[in-house]
């Protein structure tokens, strides 16, 4: 796997998107949501870590990005025809431009015949206003930065104040850095990857897992 995830972030720093779609496909384990979590999540890792180290460009970082992006869009499909029956929900990237946890998520969410709404990258006020529009209630926030993990804080005293009942389960890498962090801002669950996300939201809204 190391040899793998080393080719893979080879492939990524010098753009080449062929290579690193053969990859994906030569990949034969299933499901193919395992090569997004143990290749693509690591190299990302790497490539970030080697940027914190002078290595790498931002350039690259960002490039590996999207080309990582693109090809989660390929993996997962856009989901089972077949929904299930759901409190009504939502995802979002809180006051963050980080958008490949929360593609994953979602995708995988669809994948496995969830419907729920992708918001994009929100702030505070218009999220409130969207959550009580849309009558939202498990919201999944994804954030990769510190500051805007702290404003779940926020964003949960607006919604406790409106009396809206919503579950907050939230992801990111803040939330893997320090393991209280997601109760400390009220959020009501915690995943560590796009995988416990299913079972998490079974669990939080009262359904069997
Ligand atoms: C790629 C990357 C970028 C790319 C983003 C490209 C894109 N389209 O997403 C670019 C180059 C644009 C970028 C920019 C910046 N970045 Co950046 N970036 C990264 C990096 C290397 C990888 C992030 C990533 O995509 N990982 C892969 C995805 C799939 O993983 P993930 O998001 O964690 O998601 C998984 C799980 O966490 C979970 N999950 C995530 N969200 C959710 C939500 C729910 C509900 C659930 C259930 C699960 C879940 O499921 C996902 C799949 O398993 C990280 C390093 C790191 N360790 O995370 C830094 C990192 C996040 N970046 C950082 C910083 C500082 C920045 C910049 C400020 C840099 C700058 N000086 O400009 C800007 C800010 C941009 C902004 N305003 O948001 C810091 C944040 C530090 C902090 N504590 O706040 C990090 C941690 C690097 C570091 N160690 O310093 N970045």
């Amino acid at each position: 796997m190391e040899k793998l995830i080393e080719n893979f972030v080879q492939s990524l720093l010098s753009l080449d998107r062929l290579s690193a779609k053969k990859m994906l496909e030569d990949f034969t384990s299933a499901p193919k949501i395992t090569f997004i979590e143990s290749v693509v999540i690591p190299a990302l890792e790497k490539i970030g870590k080697g940027w914190q180290e002078g290595e790498f460009a931002l350039s690259q970082v960002y490039m590996a990005g999207r080309i990582c992006e693109d090809l989660v869009y390929e993996i997962l499909p856009s989901g089972s025809p077949e929904r299930k029956d759901q409190p009504k929900m939502a995802i979002c990237v809180l006051s963050d431009q980080h958008k490949l946890g929360k593609t994953i998520v979602y995708s995988l969410l669809r994948a496995s015949g969830f419907d729920l709404l992708d918001y994009g990258t929100m702030e505070v006020d218009d999220l409130v206003v969207n959550v009580r529009q849309d009558g939202i209630k498990v919201l999944l926030i994804s954030v990769l930065m510190l500051p805007s993990a702290l404003k779940i804080r926020q964003l949960k005293e607006k919604l406790v104040s409106l009396d809206l009942d919503v579950k907050i389960v939230v992801g990111g890498a803040p939330f893997r850095f320090d393991n209280k962090l997601w109760q400390e801002v009220g959020a009501d669950a915690m995943c560590a990857n796009a995988s416990e996300a299913v079972s998490v939201i079974r669990s939080i809204s009262g359904g069997v897992e």
